[in-house]
């Protein structure tokens, strides 16, 4: 065999055995279906990745196997090899081509980087919150929240991504994007989902005991179930209970500003153990809290004032006025009669001593 053969035999060998490798790579890593159009790229990047690896182990491994067998040692043979003493150009290609090599992927991944974060046309916000160990999610535009993630297919989404208490990471694998989350930094990730169906959302940051169990229902739906979903999980008052109700009408009305509930001092008497609980007032009488004075305390404050508080502050909110028209609202939206004092009363009682 002439001696100029050996480089080409070397060649067809290693371009033989990148693709061996390349299908071998291929199969063996799997991926699950790439379902967003950031997953596209971020495929591409991988199959390039695929063949860089595969092509560098063939070059090496085939030179050195090929060496091994085809130059081994022949029986009798006690001469020494001959004696090689560097060779500049070769030592220049090796070190010029893997370092354009890996300078090009990192600018590769650099570029990529920056199409699968930028801005889209029309995006619609989702807020996920992630806690020990749970996922929720929020439709500001719609005022929804849920606990599964719905997606209208092909729509630009921009998630909104904030933790409750530690490190979390948003990982949805058939996206192909992940992003962690951090208490007090809110972090964003955008993501177009291509094709309808059902994933999973994972936690993909150790985040305690329960870390593993932190998962959510992702789903993927065309533009009509996409609104119905909306539609059904809109926010309504009147499938909530008397006492959570009453809450959020503590919270939406205000009255969280003056009114603690743990007992701290506020510009009103704290609702800690409110109900039934004795009040002295400032005209010298001792009254009992029960539902007939907390009505009259909201409607009418000035009234009767506890005593060590002051009159005019709770009647500048003109909860008289406020109250029935919240009602008058919530009876025209969800055809519903709700009485607003009742649920507050029901959840003043639900607060003990
Ligand atoms: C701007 C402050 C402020 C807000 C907001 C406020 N209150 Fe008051 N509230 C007071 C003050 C001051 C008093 C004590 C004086 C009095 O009796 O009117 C009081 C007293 C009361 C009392 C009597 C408490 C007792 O211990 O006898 C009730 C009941 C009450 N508020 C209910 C409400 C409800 C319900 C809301 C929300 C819908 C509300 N308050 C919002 C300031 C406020
Ligand atoms: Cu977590």
């Amino acid at each position: 065999m002439g001696k100029s053969k050996h480089p080409i035999i070397v060649g067809v060998l290693t371009l033989l055995t990148t693709a061996g490798l390349y299908f071998l790579f291929d199969w063996m890593f799997t991926r699950p279906a790439a379902a967003s159009a950031q997953a596209v790229p971020i495929e591409d990047l991988f199959q390039a990745h695929f063949i860089m690896m595969a092509f560098l182990f063939a070059l090496i491994m085939v030179i050195m196997v090929y060496a091994v067998v085809v130059f081994r040692r022949k029986p009798d043979d006690d001469t020494d090899g001959p004696h090689i003493h560097g060779h500049t150009g070769l030592e220049i290609a090796w070190t010029i081509i893997p370092t354009i090599v890996v300078v090009g992927f990192g600018i590769y991944g650099l570029v990529l980087f920056r199409e699968v974060t930028a801005e889209q046309p029309n995006e619609m916000v989702v807020a996920v919150t992630g806690q020990q160990w749970a996922w929720s999610f929020e439709y500001p535009e719609a005022d929804v929240r849920s606990g599964k993630l719905v997606l209208p297919v092909n729509q630009p989404i921009l998630l909104q991504l904030n933790s409750k208490d530690v490190l979390h990471s948003f990982w949805v694998p058939e996206f192909r994007v992940k992003q962690d989350l951090v208490p007090g930094y809110p972090q964003e990730l955008r993501v177009t989902p291509t094709e309808i169906g059902n994933y999973r959302l994972r936690c993909a940051e150790i985040c305690g005991t329960s870390h593993s169990d932190m998962l959510a229902d992702v789903q993927v739906v065309s533009q009509a179930d996409f609104e119905q979903f909306l539609i059904d999980s809109a926010f309504r008052y009147s499938d909530l209970t008397p006492e959570a109700r009453g809450e959020q009408f503590y919270v939406e009305l205000g009255c969280r500003g003056c009114h603690s509930l743990d007992g701290a001092p506020g510009a009103g008497p704290t609702w800690q153990g409110i109900y039934l609980r004795e009040e002295a007032l400032t005209d010298g009488t001792t009254i009992v809290v029960d539902e007939e004075y907390i009505r009259n305390s909201i409607l009418n404050p000035d009234a009767q004032i506890v005593q060590g508080f002051n009159p005019g502050v709770m009647s500048a909110q003109n909860y008289d006025t406020r109250i029935p028209e919240l009602a008058a609202q919530i009876s025209a939206n969800e055809g519903a009669e709700i009485d607003i004092i009742a649920d507050l009363i029901a959840f003043m009682k639900t607060l003990d001593q």
